[in-house]
């Protein structure tokens, strides 16, 4: 930490742990703009999620004042916006090592700390786990720990939130913050967000159900019936009278909203949840970028930020290509529709937003709802594109199974962030996209890595009639790779199956076959090869599946008898495009004079190491790749 740190953060320096906040009896206030000082600070130099963490600054020190961590939980939803919380349990130290190979995650995450309860990256998780946790500290006797889950309003459009909720036993005495900014990564979308801005508590009405629930109940016999009987008039009757609240018609206790960046009336209220013996609902108006002006004037920018000065490239990225290229398909076609579950700067679809509003849908974070959507516009007659990132697709399985594969709708899956991803960590993967899509009948798959490959496989996609993934990395085409496999226009009136850098009538010693992104690993390998005598090839797929198809369509390319072919993937090996081909290949028998190894990563997560790269870390880089290559032939 910085030698003048003392001065400028002279407060927040005493506070290394949770005890040390509950002992601290100077102005909270100034505390708090300690903390958002550091935050801005740091969080310019790592990258991350400053706008949300900004927000939450009186309502994590409350929490840590009012509730004694690890002993009770917090769950922050997403966890983006637990940077505080890291803070003050014991991270500020090693807090410029955020989202750092090696460094603390960006997220809450079980194994960096005793007090990160629970590991969170993906939205609306909260409240279930929350559930589980309170429910394990019942079964064990436990009753005087508190489970508390922090979610955001932006959160609560996921469906997983209002599944939770329906099945929160009342014992539990779960409390919820719900931290309502109006914004999710932009503006919050859908109905619950615009009522949750009308509720307001109607504690009166709470009250006296409950108590006239209780008084009915004693009655001997007729007690129960009778006070079920009641509570049904009664609900109809508050209806009319009252204005509905969510929350209590859940049977949850609700107070607010208050005043989340007004810290007393933030701890008030959790010393308040903390009696009731019951679950709770807290609702608190924060504004997100609070105290950062820059933030606070466009908190879509600050909700996650580049470490600043990294230079842009001129290229434009993938999702930037793929916007702009739907929204010029879309001109021409108007049964294009493009669905984003929350990310439509993320994924490139603000041009299409702009351009064709009408058929842009933002359904909130709500991946499978996405999916199934999709599914029903293209069941009248339309041509869905939903772009999602590959790791949150996860959550559509079933989704596209059911009622996008099985029915052979037209749906296309715009697949973003597809393979391995920095500094977000293990939660933000998108590694297994491939091997679960390819075990879905009748489902094609492409792998572009440059940007006109974008364009073309988007286009025979959406044209195609079939469900079609089209996946793609983070970043921009790489020029080494254009020039590599497709100088000189070599892509021009070409339909979309593979390329290869060996010359015609030459048959290397070693032949990689790869897709995506890691095709620079391959290359970088291959130069080492080069160096060793060692003659290879790379064949760089850019579509997937069918793998008979592309097997076939390999053929050509094969080594000299008894090579070696090396199957190189990013992606999970269980059930992936190399074992997809192997099997292909063996049930023709063309393995039989070359030797195979396939090299993904294998039965681990990736978490990315100090000064190691992703690929080094799930054992694909191009040192891996040709050490592999050399022990084998
Ligand atoms: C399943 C899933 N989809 C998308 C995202 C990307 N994402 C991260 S934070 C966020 C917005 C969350 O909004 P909110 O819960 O209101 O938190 P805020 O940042 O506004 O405090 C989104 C969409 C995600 N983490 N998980």
């Amino acid at each position: 930490m910085p030698e003048n740190s003392k001065e400028k953060f002279g407060r927040l320096m005493s506070i290394n742990s949770p005890e040390d906040l509950k002992n601290y009896d100077g102005d909270i206030e100034i505390l708090a703009g300690e903390i958002r000082e550091f935050l801005i600070e740091n969080v310019s130099k790592t990258g991350g999620h400053l706008a949300s963490n900004l927000g939450v600054v009186e309502l994590s020190i409350a929490l840590h004042r009012v509730f004694t961590t690890p002993r009770d939980s917090i769950i922050f939803d997403v966890g983006h916006q637990s940077y505080v919380h890291k803070i003050i349990t014991g991270r500020k130290d090693v807090f410029s090592t955020l989202r750092q190979s090696g460094g603390i995650s960006g997220f809450e995450k079980r194994g960096e700390s005793e007090h990160d309860c629970f590991g969170t990256g993906h939205s609306s998780t909260s409240i279930s786990a929350a559930i589980g946790i309170a429910e394990a500290n019942r079964l064990k006797g436990e009753n005087d720990r508190f489970t508390i889950a922090v979610v955001g309003d932006g959160a609560f459009t996921g469906g997983m939130i209002h599944e939770a909720l329906n099945n929160c036993d009342p014992h539990l005495k779960l409390i919820i913050i719900i931290n309502e900014n109006e914004m999710s990564i932009s503006k919050n979308i859908g109905h619950f967000a615009e009522n949750l801005s009308k509720i307001r508590t109607s504690r009166g009405y709470a009250k006296t159900k409950r108590l006239t629930r209780r008084a009915l109940s004693r009655i001997p016999l007729l007690g129960k019936p009778f006070s079920r009987f009641v509570t049904s008039v009664k609900k109809s009757i508050k209806n009319a009278v009252y204005r509905s609240n969510y929350f209590e018609d859940l049977g949850l206790y609700y107070i607010g909203p208050i005043d989340g960046n007004n810290y007393y009336q933030v701890e008030n209220a959790l010393y308040n949840a903390k009696e009731q013996g019951e679950n709770v609902v807290i609702h608190i108006k924060t504004k997100k970028g609070k105290g950062y002006e820059p933030a606070e004037n466009d908190p879509g920018k600050y909700h996650s930020m580049s470490p600043e000065g990294k230079k842009a490239s001129d290229k434009p990225t993938f999702s930037e290509v793929f916007g702009r290229k739907l929204t010029s398909l879309a001109e021409k076609d108007e049964k294009i529709c493009a669905i984003t579950a929350a990310m439509c700067d993320g994924t490139g679809l603000c041009p299409f937003k702009e351009a064709h509003g009408e058929r842009f849908f933002d359904v909130g974070i709500a991946e499978p709802h996405a999916l199934t959507f999709a599914a029903g516009l293209a069941a009248n007659g339309m041509k869905p594109v939903a772009a999602i990132y590959s790791t949150f697709l996860q959550r559509g399985y079933d989704n596209i199974i059911h009622d996008i594969a099985l029915q052979s709708l037209p749906v296309t899956l715009c697949i973003d962030r597809a393979g391995l991803n920095g500094a977000d960590g293990a939660t933000h993967h998108g590694i297994f996209d491939v091997a679960f899509l390819s075990e879905i009948p009748g489902m094609t798959i492409y792998a572009p890595v440059t940007s006109k490959t974008l364009e073309m496989a988007l286009e025979e996609a959406v044209i195609c009639g079939k469900p079609a993934a089209v996946r793609y990395a983070s970043g921009r085409e790489d020029e080494r790779v254009v020039n590599a496999f497709y100088g000189e226009n070599k892509w021009e009136n070409e339909a979309l199956s593979l390329r290869s850098d060996i010359p015609a009538g030459e048959k290397p010693d070693v032949l990689i076959v790869t897709y995506g992104r890691i095709v620079l690993e391959a290359m970088e390998a291959k130069e080492k090869l080069e160096k060793e005598g060692k003659k290879c090839g790379i064949v760089l797929l850019e579509k997937l599946k069918p793998y008979d198809e592309t097997a076939e369509k390999l053929l050509p390319y094969m080594p000299k008898k008894n090579g070696l072919i090396l199957m190189l993937e990013e992606e999970i090996r269980a059930g992936g495009c190399g074992m997809m081909l192997t099997d292909a290949f063996e049930r023709k028998g063309h393995l039989a004079s070359y030797k195979h190894i396939i090299l993904a990563p294998n039965e681990s997560f990736v978490i990315p190491q100090k000064g190691e790269t992703v690929f080094d870390v799930a054992g694909v880089s191009a040192k891996h790749i040709a050490d592999a290559c050399l022990k084998n032939i």
